[in-house]
């Protein structure tokens, strides 16, 4: 049985809320609603029992179960392309936070978890010490155009777990046997945070989701996020943050750019 201390406390409403998600059909493909059983101990344990179990635990730990297996599964991949389908250099959508140039040698990743203290700071030979990945897949963006783009670089499941990242103890993330020790978002910026978005952890641990260091076989430009970017290939473009020099983990849902501006938070594909 999971442990609560370290969990901030749900109101029963909050609780509640949470609970009716998790009963909607849909629930297995929003990670939104998926992450949101892991805080709700307190309450469940408290909750009046009825035929000798509090009746959301069941659930609860069934939910606990497929969000282990989802998130360290290979389910529900992005489709992706072969190398001769990318055409020249890619389209460049949005520049906000991008001006000025940074120097790469000289940049410096910042990375912070609630009420963990402290920071982290990387550079990005950190980042590119990790094993390699490539993908060649569409980059969606909601105003209506899409592209197929080679992401070179690292996945983030990778990097935060060679770093001890995203979790609560510090420890690699365990997600099958210690699914309450991860946080349930994180929340990525531009280095003076111009653009920012927030994930659901699910979302940011998916085997497709790359911090970026090169689009299309070169070196990443300015205007696609030098030195190092985002690409999620289970969210429309404007989850992919270019740019990066700011993560933080945390359990209460991130502002994002674009949903503080009309758009839907999740914007899940
Ligand atoms: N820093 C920053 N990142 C951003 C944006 C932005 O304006 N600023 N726009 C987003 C949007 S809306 C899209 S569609 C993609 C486009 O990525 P690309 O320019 O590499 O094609 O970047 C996303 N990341
Ligand atoms: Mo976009």
């Amino acid at each position: 049985m999971p442990s609560a201390k370290t969990l901030p406390p749900l109101t029963g409403e909050a609780a509640e809320r949470e609970m009716r998600r998790l009963t909607r059909r849909s629930f297995v493909t929003g990670g939104l609603a998926a992450l949101a059983g892991l805080g709700a101990w307190r309450w469940l344990t408290t909750a009046s029992p009825e035929g000798g179990l509090p009746w959301p635990l069941r659930r609860a730990l069934r939910f606990n179960q497929w969000l282990g297996e989802s998130l360290f599964s290979s389910g529900r991949l992005a489709p992706t392309f072969p190398d001769a389908s990318v055409q020249g250099s890619p389209r460049t959508n949005g520049l906000v936070g991008l001006d000025g140039d940074i120097d790469p040698a000289a940049w410096q990743l910042r990375i912070q978890h609630e009420g963990r203290g402290g920071e982290h700071v990387l550079r990005l030979r950190d980042v590119q010490a990790l094993p390699r990945m490539d993908l060649v897949t569409e980059l969606k963006c909601v105003e209506g155009w899409s592209e197929v783009m080679h992401f070179g670089g690292v996945s983030f499941r990778d990097f935060v777990t060679r770093f001890g990242l995203a979790t609560k103890s510090g420890q690699a993330p365990d997600a099958e046997r210690n699914p309450q020790d991860l946080y349930r978002y994180v929340y990525l910026a531009t280095p003076e945070e111009d653009y920012y978005v927030g994930l659901d952890m699910e979302s940011a641990m998916h085997p497709q989701t790359v911090l970026c260091d090169t689009m299309n076989w070169q070196p990443l430009t300015g205007q696609h996020g030098a030195p190092l970017r985002l690409y999620l290939a289970v969210k429309y473009g404007y989850k992919s943050l270019k740019r990066v020099g700011l993560i933080r983990f945390q359990d209460e849902r991130p502002a994002d750019y674009w949903a503080d501006r009309s758009y839907d938070w999740y914007a899940g594909l």
